[in-house]
C-alpha cells in the first residue's frame, strides 16, 4: 500500500543499490504524471454498478437517473449475485467533463443502490491513464495495462529483487559504474512509449565486457543453443550491428523486429516484476534493459542486463511463432489471479529463461542430448556450462511440476526442465493459460494497440 501510495505521489522506484537521494535527483522521478483530480479541464471516467427490483422497465429506469452532462461510455446488465431476489445489475462507465457532478449521490437519490468501482481521470490533451493502483474497473481484477501507453505507468515500476543482493553486487562499491547505471536509469525513466529510444555510446570497458562475453558465447552457442536460436542469430548479426566489437543500439533492433514480427523493445531501468513485465508482451513489447553488466562478473549476474537481453533473448523475437506465443503468454498474465500469476511467471521463467530441448541420444555414450533455449542460459557462459555439464539436474517440463520448483534469481538453478523440442514447450504453456480461468476475456486490437476486455461476468 506505501509502495502505491508512494508512486503514485512522486513515480519513486526500487532500484538496486541506488540511495534514496540519487534516485530523486533523477529528472524522471519528477516528472511523473500524477492523478490529480483538482485539475480543471479533462475528463473523468467513473464506474458504477446500479441495482434495483426488476420491475417496471428498470433498466430503463435506471438510464433515466444518469445526469445528463455524464456521457454513457459503457452500459451493462449482469446476473445479479441473487436470483432469488429478482433483481438486476448494471454495470456503468460514465464520462464527465470538467466540474465534479456527484454521480453516485444522483442515482441514489433517484431510488437505486450504486456504488462507485472506480474512477480515472484525464487531463486534458492526454492519453488516458488509469490509476495503477485501484481495482480495474471494467474486469474487477487488479488494475492492468488497456493501452500501449499504459506501458508508461507500469514498466517504471522497477524492483528490487532480493534482499542482501545489493551489497553483494559487484557495481556496489564502484562509484563510476554506480554513476553510469545512473544514466542508463534516467533514459528508462523518461522514455515515453512511441519514441525513438535513445542510442548509447558505450565506453571502451563496456564494449571490452560485451566482447568477452560475446565470443565466448558464440563458441558456446555453436555446439548447445538450439537451431530456431542460430538461425536468428545470424539475422542479427546481418541486420542490427551485432559483432564481438559493437554493444548494439536498442533502436537498431526494434526497428529490425517491428518489421520481422511486430515486436518491439522499450528501455527499462531493471527488473520488473512478474505482473509487469509480461504485461508488455501483450501488447508486443519487450522490456529491455540497455546497461551493461559490471566487468568483474562477465559470465554470469543475477540481474538482466543488456547482454541478458540481446544474447539471451532477442533471436527468438525474431521468430514469428515464438512472437505469437509470447504475445498469448503477456494476454494471459493481465489482471490474472496472484495466484494463476506466480504459476505462469514459474512456468515462464524455466522455458523462456531456462529451458532446453531434448535432441536424442549420444551415439557413443547414449546419454540424452540437451540443446538449449532458454536466455538465461544463453547468456551466461558460467551457467550454460554448469547446466550441460553432466552434473546438473535436467528433468522433463511437465507443467505440474515445473509450478512447485522455486526461481532462484542470484544463483544457478536448482534444475532445469526439458521438452522434446520447442514447439512442445509452447503447447504444454498454451495448455496451461487455456486452463487459467478469468471473469472476462481479453482481445487486442492491433490498430489502436489497445486490449479489449469483454466482461462475462
Ligand atoms: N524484468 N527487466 C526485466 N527483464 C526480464 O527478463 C524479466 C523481468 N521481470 C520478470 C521476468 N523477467 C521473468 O523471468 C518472469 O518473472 C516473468
Ligand atoms: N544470469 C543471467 C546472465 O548472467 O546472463 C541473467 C539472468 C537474468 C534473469
Ligand atoms: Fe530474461
Amino acid at each position: 500500500e506505501e509502495f502505491k501510495k508512494r508512486f503514485r505521489r512522486s513515480g519513486s522506484v526500487g532500484l538496486p543499490f541506488f540511495p534514496e537521494e540519487d534516485l530523486r535527483s533523477l529528472r524522471g522521478l519528477q516528472s511523473q504524471q500524477t492523478i490529480d483530480e483538482t485539475d480543471e479541464d479533462g475528463v473523468k471516467t467513473i464506474s458504477v454498478i446500479v441495482r434495483t427490483i426488476n420491475v417496471n422497465n428498470a433498466f430503463r429506469r435506471i438510464l433515466g437517473a444518469i445526469p445528463e452532462n455524464a456521457k454513457i461510455k459503457h452500459v451493462e446488465s449482469r446476473d445479479p449475485k441473487s436470483k432469488a431476489k429478482n433483481e438486476i445489475e448494471v454495470f456503468l462507465e460514465l464520462e464527465v467533463e470538467e466540474e465534479t457532478i456527484p454521480i453516485v449521490e444522483k442515482i441514489s437519490n433517484a431510488g437505486f443502490t450504486a456504488i462507485e468501482l472506480n474512477r480515472t481521470y484525464t487531463p486534458k490533451g492526454a492519453l488516458e491513464v488509469s490509476d495503477p493502483g485501484s481495482a480495474d474497473a471494467l474486469s474487477g481484477s487488479v488494475w492492468f495495462p488497456k493501452s500501449i501507453y499504459d506501458l508508461d505507468i507500469c514498466c517504471r515500476r522497477v524492483i528490487m529483487y532480493g534482499a542482501g543482493l545489493d551489497a553483494d553486487h559487484p557495481g556496489f562499491k564502484d562509484e563510476e559504474y554506480r554513476k553510469r547505471r545512473m544514466m542508463f536509469a534516467d533514459i528508462a525513466l523518461n522514455y515515453k512509449q512511441g519514441e525513438p529510444i535513445p542510442r548509447v555510446q558505450y565506453t571502451e570497458k563496456e564494449t571490452a565486457t560485451w566482447g568477452v562475453i560475446y565470443r565466448k558465447l558464440r563458441e558456446l552457442h555453436q555446439k548447445h543453443a538450439c537451431a530456431e536460436y542460430l538461425e536468428n542469430f545470424e539475422l542479427l548479426e546481418q541486420h542490427c550491428g551485432y559483432s564481438d566489437n559493437n554493444v548494439p543500439q536498442l533502436e537498431d533492433i526494434s526497428n529490425f523486429l517491428k518489421m520481422k514480427t511486430g515486436f518491439r523493445l522499450r528501455p527499462v531501468a531493471g527488473y520488473l516484476s512478474a505482473r509487469d513485465f509480461l504485461a508488455g508482451l501483450a501488447f508486443r513489447v519487450f522490456n529491455c534493459t540497455q546497461y551493461v553488466r559490471h566487468h568483474a562478473d562477465p559470465f554470469y549476474t543475477p540481474e538482466p542486463d543488456t547482454v541478458h537481453e540481446l544474447m539471451g533473448h532477442m533471436a527468438l523475437f525474431a521468430d514469428p511463432d515464438f512472437a505469437q506465443f509470447s504475445q498469448e503468454i503477456g494476454l494471459a498474465s493481465l489482471g490474472t489471479s496472484d495466484e494463476d500469476l506466480s504459476k505462469l511467471a514459474t512456468l515462464y521463467f524455466f522455458s523462456i529463461e531456462f529451458g532446453m530441448c531434448c535432441v536424442g541420444n549420444d551415439q557413443k555414450t547414449n546419454k540424452p542430448k540437451y540443446k538449449i533455449y532458454g536466455a538465461g542460459l544463453l547468456s551466461s557462459a558460467g551457467e550454460l556450462q554448469h547446466a550441460v555439464g553432466g552434473k546438473a539436474e535436467i528433468v522433463r517440463f511437465d507443467p505440474d511440476r515445473v509450478v512447485q520448483q522455486e526461481c532462484l534469481i542470484t544463483t544457478f538453478q536448482a534444475s532445469y526442465f526439458y521438452t522434446k523440442n520447442f514447439d512442445e514447450a509452447q503447447q504444454k504453456l498454451r495448455t496451461f493459460t487455456n486452463s487459467m480461468n478469468r471473469p472476462f476475456v481479453v482481445r487486442y486490437n492491433p490498430y489502436t494497440e489497445t486490449v479489449e476486455v469483454l466482461n462475462n461476468k
